[in-house]
């Protein structure tokens, strides 16, 4: 493929427009503005874009925000400003060596995290009062704002952490973040929160079925490398994944590569997206959260037509690398006798899993799932791909383990060309074996070494651990049902309804009211759930922070020099970022309030911060090591001198690595350069597959566990809902929410109040949460809410049409953009928006958790894409542009 054609499906706009121009969603939902020619007097001073001011100089900039792009972006800065943006040119793009091009959302950084919308002081909210009695929950998110100073926001805090501490203890304290609060375990621990995140159910027990090798995270590692997708693959499944627009960079052109070299396309999901659409894949469609029918149907299917014809199952694959396929290869720890063939065949439960069993809960028709079963048959050579969509579901807590079933079935594991693995983003492939390894912080011996232990613990360390399925529903009815989090381990303690008594709420770092289910139970929770102060860490004014008693600003990261760390990005690049300007307005560092208040209290923060931020991020350059030609050694990649050392005033010792520290910093990146044939290259599970004696996989047994007795007895001991039964061997568990209570009476399908099925899709104008607020993005994109031809039909819709959906739970308003695309009785709603309620409750930024609801089901998956919703034609005013109502907070 040319350069040309290249850029032409890199912007994000033209992959929106290509499949959607039919249906008439193209387009932002505002009226473009002209752009103004250089001197036509429109009032701004504009200059020739190659004209760069003076006195400026190109940075590296920080992106990395939620969408899993991880791609290089420049920008030329003049006295902090941002005056211009590009992208990669630090060398010549090729297919195998691509440039990390930026995107859309990568060029808005500059208003996204420097805007006006910024939180610029520390606020309080005007009604609430420390002491926890005139604190007036019922106003938060509409009481009006008083601005007040650092000192004072975190003598507030210390006090009310204290107070709450000494009165109610650890239990009574919620924090929310992606890494814990340091200041809240430092002090003796807090009630925390489990989520499964994007991974869903697929979180569940990794280790034990198979689905974690080479020490790689939840299905990382499952994949092949790009270059065996690009030159082996023969036929490739898009189950779930939608590249197109949510990997952007490089991937879909690894894809466009294999399809240039012959290999043919699958999508499997409930609609024909972008992804298929650009690679002209034949779709097998399957409605959201089915999965497990499915594929329990495409096992039936491959066994009739092994007994049929033969050479469809590979058999010897089954016994020589997983248990618990048949009675001929239990695994020695079975508490029954039971398998997956039995089951499959009806012979526990008296029902076959036909094809025609499974069409009426995944809408599949019966001869699609025969042609994928085919498909998946030993003498194809299949790469499969799975993004999360699917798993972000209740009731799918078997379906990782049933992929894995299904491609064992078909052989298609440790050779090039057939892999099932997940998660192709972050900058291509996503091996474990990353070919750049970001060094330590050296935080953890810093503190060792140190040895300062916190002088006092305010509270008892507690085990208590809520899900986020559950955490609002736990907060407002003051009692949840403790699972511990059973992701990884089994908890110590039995799992049992506990009581729940939360008086004081971080937000931390997370977006916790949007991206945890069911917003409108959040906004109770927070004004009738007893909680006494509420305090948060703000960029932007984000619904959280909406809700907030005491509010901080912080830096956004353009606003400090970092490293992308190993794990954050892709395989083949690392990034250094440029400190742009020094923190906007009043904004501090996380580190610098937690350390106020630890200060507050009498205790050291050094016992917490050991290092300064300079020695951590030196510590974390100058340990950090690259690939050698053999593709088995490491060796430094940075030459530091002592002037280098000097400069950044940390302590260390010059080393010789293969490049300076200073064009680290210079072009931001360091990428290793990949041809064909290098040694580099990775086929997931080949070592396993090539001798599984020498090289077993982390389960119990060795093998792939299609019997998993760990996963039957966790789920079943963890009863987060009555009455299922969850078997070691993959089944079909119904959803307490899906296809089943769409219907009022599913045995004779006489639909019910809530009709259709709705999920959401991540998408171009958005990186989850975060461009929620940004106005250029709301202009450059529409933000619908998609739907088949049958939905807008049965209610009278148009695309352009202002619908109100609703679900048990909450409504939304959205623009209707009605396409073929979508199965019949499916919505799509995009992820991202930054939910505001009108004076009816209706949500009119259509928030994707005003939808979801509190689904308490198997391991306590947030319930994401199992939306039951009805859909109508508004009767009030047309909604206009989301854009329009940005947010910004102030005490002026
Ligand atoms: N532009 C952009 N990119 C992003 C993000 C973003 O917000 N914006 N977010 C990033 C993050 S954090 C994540 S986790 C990933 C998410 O990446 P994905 O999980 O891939 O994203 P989704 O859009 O949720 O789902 C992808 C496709 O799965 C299909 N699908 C949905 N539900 C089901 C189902 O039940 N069964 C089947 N078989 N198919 C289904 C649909 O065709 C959908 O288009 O994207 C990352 N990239
Ligand atoms: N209903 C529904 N819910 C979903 C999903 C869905 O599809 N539907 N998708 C799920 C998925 S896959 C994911 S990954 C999660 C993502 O959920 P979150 O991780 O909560 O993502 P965001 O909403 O983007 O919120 C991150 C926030 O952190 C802030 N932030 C970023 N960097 C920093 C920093 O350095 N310091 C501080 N203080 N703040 C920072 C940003 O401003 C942003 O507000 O959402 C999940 N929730
Ligand atoms: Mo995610």
């Amino acid at each position: 493929m040319g350069m040309l054609e290249r850029r032409a499906f890199l912007g994000a706009a033209s992959l929106l427009a290509s499949s959607l121009a039919l249906s008439g969603c193209v387009g932002g939902d505002v009226e473009p503005t002209k752009t103004p020619k250089t001197g036509e007097d429109t009032g701004i001073q504009r200059q020739p874009i190659d004209v760069l001011p003076e006195g400026g100089q190109w940075m590296t900039l920080s992106c990395w925000q939620s969408c899993g792009g991880r791609c290089l972006n420049k920008g030329y800065v003049v006295d902090g400003v941002i005056v211009r943006q590009k992208t990669d040119d630090t060398h010549d793009d090729s297919q195998d060596y691509p440039q990390q091009r930026s995107c859309p959302r990568g060029k808005t950084l500059s208003s996204t995290w420097l805007g006006e919308d910024r939180i610029k002081y520390p606020m309080k909210r005007k009604h609430w009062q420390p002491g926890g009695v005139d604190y007036h929950p019922e106003l938060r998110g509409q009481d009006e704002w008083e601005r007040i100073s650092w000192d004072e926001a975190v003598g507030y805090v210390a006090d009310e952490v204290k107070r709450v501490f000494e009165q109610f203890g650890s239990r009574s304290f919620l924090g929310v973040s992606w890494d814990g609060l340091p200041y809240a375990s430092y002090l003796g621990g807090s009630v925390g929160i489990m989520a499964t995140g994007s991974r869903g159910s697929a979180r569940l027990a990794p280790a034990h079925l198979g689905a974690e090798h080479d020490g790689c995270d939840v299905k990382r590692g499952q994949a092949n490398d790009r270059f065996d997708l690009m030159y082996n693959a023969e036929n490739v499944v898009l189950y779930s994944f939608n590249p197109a627009w949510n990997a952007m960079g490089s991937p879909m052109w690894h894809f466009m590569k294999a399809k240039e070299n012959g290999a043919t396309f699958t999508v499997v999901g409930p609609d024909y997206n972008m992804t298929a659409s650009m690679l002209e894949a034949d779709w097998i469609p399957v409605r959201p959260g089915t999965d497990t029918a499915f594929l329990l149907a495409v096992a039936y299917e491959m066994l009739r037509l092994d007994e049929e014809g033969g050479n469809v199952v590979d058999w010897d694959f089954l016994h020589k690398y997983t248990v618990g396929f048949d009675a001929e290869s239990m695994p020695a720890n079975a508490a029954s006798a039971e398998n997956f063939l039995g089951y499959v065949k009806g012979e526990y439960d008296g029902v076959p899993k036909t094809p025609e069993w499974a069409t009426k809960i995944c809408g599949t028709p019966v001869e699609a799932i025969t042609k994928f079963a085919t498909l998946l048959s030993k003498e194809n050579k299949v790469m499969t791909f799975n993004a999360f969509g699917c798993m972000r579901h209740t009731a799918t807590e078997n379906l990782e383990q049933l992929m894995i079933a299904v491609n064992s079935m078909g052989g298609h594991y440790g050779k090039p060309g057939q892999c099932w693995g997940g998660y192709y983003f972050d900058g291509g492939s996503d091996a474990p074996c990353n070919l750049i390894l970001t060094g330590s912080s050296g935080v953890d011996e810093a503190k060792e070494k140190l040895g300062i232990a916190p002088k006092k613990m305010l509270g008892e360390p507690c085990d208590d651990v809520v899900s986020a399925a559950q955490v609002w529903d736990a907060i407002f009815n003051k009692k949840y049902h403790f699972t511990g989090d059973i992701r990884n381990d089994a908890p110590e303690s039995a799992c049992e309804e506990r009581d729940l008594d939360v008086r004081f709420m971080d937000f931390g770092t997370w977006s916790a009211m949007r991206s945890y289910p069911d917003t409108v139970k959040a906004v109770r929770a927070l004004r009738e759930g007893g909680i006494e102060c509420v305090v948060g860490r703000g960029i932007l004014p984000k619904l959280d922070i909406q809700f907030c008693d005491i509010v901080v600003p912080v830096i956004s990261d353009l606003e400090k020099e970092a490293i992308l760390e190993t794990g954050e990005g892709g395989r083949e690049i690392v990034y250094h970022y440029d400190k742009v300007c020094d923190p906007l307005y009043e904004a501090r560092t996380n580190r610098e309030f937690e350390s106020a208040i630890l200060t507050a209290l009498g205790e050291d923060p050094a016992g917490m911060y050991p290092l300064s931020e300079e020695q951590k991020l030196y510590n974390i350059m100058a340990g950090t090591t690259v690939i050698c030609d053999d593709g088995v050694t490491y060796e430094p990649l940075l030459t530091i001198t002592q002037e280098d050392i000097d400069a950044m005033g940390v302590e260390g010792q010059p080393q010789q690595g293969r490049i300076t520290l200073q064009e680290f910093k210079e072009k931001g990146v360091y990428q290793v350069e990949r041809k064909q044939g290098d040694n580099f290259g990775f086929i997931a599970y080949k070592d396993f597959v090539d001798d599984p004696v020498a090289h077993p996989l982390a389960t119990d047994s060795g093998k792939f566990e299609i019997y998993c007795q760990y996963k039957a007895d966790i789920l079943n001991q963890a009863k987060l809902r009555a009455g299922d039964e969850w078997k070691p061997y993959p089944t079909y568990v119904t959803p307490v929410e899906g296809i089943e209570t769409t219907y009022a009476d599913f045995e004779d399908q006489v639909k019910g109040d809530f009709p259709y099925l709705m999920y959401n899709t991540h998408y171009p104008r958005f990186g989850n949460g975060v461009y929620g607020n940004t106005k250029s993005l709301g202009e450059a994109f529409a933000t619908p809410v998609f739907m088949g031809e049958k939905v807008a039909k049965e209610n009278g819709i148009a695309t352009g049409d202002t619908v109100l959906v609703e679900s048990p739970h909450g409504s939304v308003l959205r623009i209707a953009c009605v396409s073929p695309t979508y199965m019949d009785d499916v919505l799509a709603l995009p992820n991202g928006g930054w939910s505001q309620f009108n004076e009816e409750g209706i949500d009119v930024m259509g928030g994707v958790s005003t939808l979801n609801g509190t689904l308490m089901q198997g391991m306590g998956c947030t319930s994401f894409n199992s939306n039951n919703v009805r859909v109508s034609k508004y009767a009030g005013d047309p909604l206009g542009s989301d854009s329009s109502r940005q947010v910004v907070l102030s005490a002026e």
